[in-house]
């Protein structure tokens, strides 16, 4: 009879969505919903008041592209979205307004590209602690992620 198995299956992916759910909480530095997946989020930490960036990857398992258009945090008075720029040995960055990730890609914000500039630090930081993060797209609902607070010699 199927109508016995039935209810057996939905009880089995309710249980998988929900283990699903907490690896996705216990899990730091990633991130997950909808078509939408972070992963190895981290913020260096610079010392004293300068600005920490922040560097993640994000990937767009949806069928259209998606568009990321700004990132904040209750621990920084102002997040952007950065890319630094290499011209005749000299580096400097410059703030973006958004960016396209085509279905099927994954953004990478790294070190000497894009990154997450974090300024106007509102709360103690130490290496260890977690930053929430909340990414913000044109047509996707916000995504929140944890950050780990790493050294900058560890990047
Ligand atoms: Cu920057």
């Amino acid at each position: 009879m199927t109508s016995t198995r039935h209810p057996d299956r939905l009880s089995r992916i309710a249980r998988r969505l929900a283990w699903g759910l907490l690896a996705t909480m216990i899990a730091t530095g990633s991130a997950q919903a909808g078509d939408l997946d972070v992963s190895d989020a981290r913020l260096r930490l610079m010392p004293g008041d300068l600005p920490a960036a922040g560097y993640f990857r994000l990937h767009n398992a949806g069928d259209h592209t998606v568009t990321l258009t700004g990132a904040d945090s209750e621990a920084y008075g102002s997040v952007m979205l950065h890319m630094t720029v290499s011209e005749d040995g000299m580096s400097s960055m410059h703030a973006v307004s958004s960016l396209d990730i085509a279905p099927g890609n994954t953004l990478a914000f790294a070190p000497k590209g894009y990154h997450l500039m974090f300024m106007k630090r509102t709360q103690p930081l130490a290496v260890g602690d977690k930053v929430e993060v909340t990414l913000t797209f044109a047509d996707a609902p916000a995504l929140p992620v944890t950050f780990d607070v790493v050294s900058p010699a560890t990047l």
